[in-house]
């Protein structure tokens, strides 16, 4: 069986649009979203989900989503679980809460969303200049949240919007600071990053499916004692944010090229 992967979308609806479409044009039914989703406060947000949701119908498609750091927590917190423990944000749109455990085609998938934003601050300053609210303290991955992640053990597929420490073309990217982001917000995301990779280490997966980075990682990297295959999605407007998943061979492709259907 194969499934749709898609990277960071941040509500940007044409993006999700053709994401959508080209999924639907190779037969793709299951959609895996790794987060900065685009769960936003206030009527244009809501509308255009539930136009996305109608598309999701239509092709009858189910988005499964490790949220991002780039969400509004307040609204995932008041969403209800359903019976199977997904959060269900639109009918064919379901969060996953911190650890939660799926299964697909006999293989295993343990979900672990959340992030720290390296730019907390000037969000925090953007909000008291504008009134706007872009972050939510929700973001960050608890101790908890890394505790239920450990109690359920290994999976062969995490699904997660961070990624671990010592994935050397991440460690590349972030390295100097070269956006001059505050201190007291890298260490708030590397603290951050590090719990993270303590439920990393105890998942063990075999294949890591991530966003965050804004960029594509495609490289198997060596933790302690086991080997992954991280897959980091690129974010929307890149091509390298759309991929499919053998979910046998565990092998992610991108997509087949094909005229732009709209
Ligand atoms: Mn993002």
């Amino acid at each position: 069986m194969k499934v749709a992967l898609l990277g960071d979308t941040h509500g940007r609806e044409n993006w999700i649009v053709y994401a959508l479409d080209r999924f639907a044009a190779e037969g793709l039914t299951t959609v895996i979203q790794v987060g900065d989703l685009g769960v936003w406060p206030g009527p244009t947000a809501t509308r255009m989900w539930n136009r996305i949701d109608e598309l999701l119908t239509h092709h009858g498609q189910t988005m499964m989503v490790a949220p991002g750091n780039h969400e509004d927590y307040d609204e995932i917190a008041r969403l209800e679980a359903r019976d199977d423990g997904w959060l269900r944000f639109r009918d064919h749109i379901l969060l996953a809460p911190r650890g939660h455990r799926t299964e697909i085609a006999g293989r295993s998938l343990c979900w672990l969303g959340g992030a720290a934003s390296v730019d907390r601050g000037w969000r925090l300053a953007h909000q008291q200049l504008t009134g706007q609210r872009t972050w939510w303290a929700g973001e960050a991955i608890s101790d908890e949240d890394v505790q239920a992640t450990i109690a359920g053990g290994p999976a062969d597929i995490m699904v997660s919007h961070e990624a671990p420490q010592g994935v050397p073309s991440i460690e590349a990217a972030i390295q100097g600071n070269p956006h001059g982001f505050l201190p007291e917000d890298l260490a708030y995301a590397r603290e951050n990053r590090s719990r993270f990779t303590e439920a990393f280490n105890a998942v063990r997966p075999k294949l890591l499916l991530h966003g965050h980075y804004h960029r594509f990682v495609d490289e198997v990297a060596t933790f302690e004692g086991f080997n992954t295959h991280v897959f980091g999605l690129s974010q929307d407007g890149d091509p390298r944010s759309l991929a499919m998943l053998e979910l046998t061979s565990l092998k992610p492709a991108a997509l087949p090229d094909r005229p732009r259907a709209r």
